[in-house]
């Protein structure tokens, strides 16, 4: 196997994806559901076809390239990410870890691995969340997490609810818990992911071995008021929602800072009606992302927004209403794993490094219940969820390989 034919296959898969975004020219916009969603399954399945791949997608809109095992019974051995991205996102996030994936089962069979269980290409859907302000929809829906009812609750800025967007993408609501895999049936999962921020650019350091994740908190906010003229209703009398909404938006940084371990807290949305430039808000909405390796710091900022927004309505006279849309812990990942990939990394002479990530991914919903791990390789200036998005295809197929090092490992030495 040279480095170079691998890098060509994967930047061909990549350049080619990269076409399926609703916003052309700037960034990759492909939402859950949508006929971008559509185009890139159909790629990849395509590919993972070429590949020699058996192709499933499911009941959530998941696709997955199997390589079957002598013994299809055995916990098969799972690698991929998520096929959708942020809005005018980049081209790496996600996609880059399904088209290593089915790399990998191009070298596996390449190798003449003896594959004795099978290997499974994953593309998941919707694991950003940006649509519905969930996120890990696919991967969650292969460990039977997300029900009918789950399904109807969440919505869209728009109103749709998942249910509804299955729908119109074609897919069948009803049948989510078909998504399910028997409990057992995966053994482990690996996923090659864009690091997303400066770690391994700033030192040159080709790899990085994840080996933690932080956990993640979601929120929803609407702060109800009352819609006044702006110049008549003098300040005391108003109960404006903006004015409320802004004293939790501005304390979110300063209570994440008070941490200085990392602990994050973003306030990515916000919408406010009737968005008139001279009337006083009705209504203001805004998401909440918290994130930190230690939960307890993320329950303490969950509830000091809750005091900050009980202080305001009642100051303002308002109400809110606080939808949590993620809750997630943090995750150690498997040291078992993580050994065989520093010893495949020392075996190739690439450099890597442990690191922690700050991103969740779909291995931080998985590896809950599953022994996984991550592989991430360097973005440009540490930038992500942004068109300039940038990562070299040759080190996404040092991460392919070290991959198809893993799963070769794995599997001879459980034949030992
Ligand atoms: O938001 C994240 O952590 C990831 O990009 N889904
Ligand atoms: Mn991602
Ligand atoms: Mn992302």
């Amino acid at each position: 196997m040279e480095i170079k034919k691998v890098t060509e296959r994967i930047q061909n898969d990549l350049e080619e994806l990269a076409r399926f975004t609703a916003t052309p020219g700037n960034g990759c916009t492909r939402l859950p559901f949508t006929k971008e969603a559509r185009g890139a399954v159909e790629y990849i399945k395509k590919v993972m076809t070429e590949a020699g791949l058996l192709v499933k997608e499911d009941a959530a809109g998941n696709v997955f390239g199997i390589l079957e095992g002598e013994d299809t019974k055995r916990p098969c051995v799972m690698m991929g990410s998520h096929y959708d991205s942020v809005i005018n996102g980049g081209n790496f996030d996600g996609i880059a870890g399904v088209a290593c994936a089915i790399e990998v089962a191009r070298q596996l069979q390449e190798r003449n691995v003896p594959m004795k269980r099978s290997f499974v290409a994953a593309g998941f859907c919707d694991e950003e969340g940006t649509r519905f302000g969930t996120g890990f929809f696919g991967s969650g829906a292969i460990l039977g997490k997300w029900d009918i009812e789950s399904c109807r609750k969440f919505k869209d800025t728009a109103g749709v609810s998942v249910y509804e967007a299955m729908q119109e993408y074609g897919l069948n609501p009803e049948r989510i818990k078909e998504a399910e895999w028997k409990p057992g049936s995966i053994g482990c999962f690996i996923e090659a992911h864009v690091e997303q921020g400066p770690v391994l650019a700033a030192k040159g350091t080709e790899l990085g071995l994840v080996d933690c994740i932080v956990g993640i908190q979601r929120y929803m906010v609407t702060v109800k008021g009352r819609a006044d003229h702006a110049g008549t209703t003098p300040m005391d009398m108003r109960a404006d929602a903006m004015e409320m909404a802004s004293g939790a938006i501005f304390g979110l940084p300063a209570w994440a800072r008070e941490y200085e371990d990392g602990t994050v807290a973003t306030v990515g949305y916000i919408s406010a009606k009737p968005g008139g430039i001279n009337i006083v808000a009705e209504e203001v909405q805004f998401s909440v992302d918290i994130r930190s390796r230690n939960s307890r710091h993320i329950d303490e900022i969950a509830q000091k927004l809750k005091e900050a927004l009980e202080h305001a309505a009642e100051n303002c006279g308002g109400s809110y209403e606080m939808e949590q849309k993620l809750k997630i812990r943090p995750l150690h990942l498997s040291e078992e794993l993580l050994a065989v990939m520093e010893r495949a990394c020392k075996d190739r002479g690439y450099s890597y490094q442990r690191m922690p990530s700050g991103a969740g991914h779909d291995t931080l919903k998985i590896g809950q219940t599953i022994p996984s791990v991550m592989v991430f390789v360097p973005s440009k200036d540490g930038r992500s969820h942004c068109p300039v998005e940038w990562s070299e295809y040759v080190d996404l197929a040092k991460a392919a390989v070290l991959g198809a090092d893993l799963i070769e490992t794995l599997i001879r030495e459980e034949e030992a």
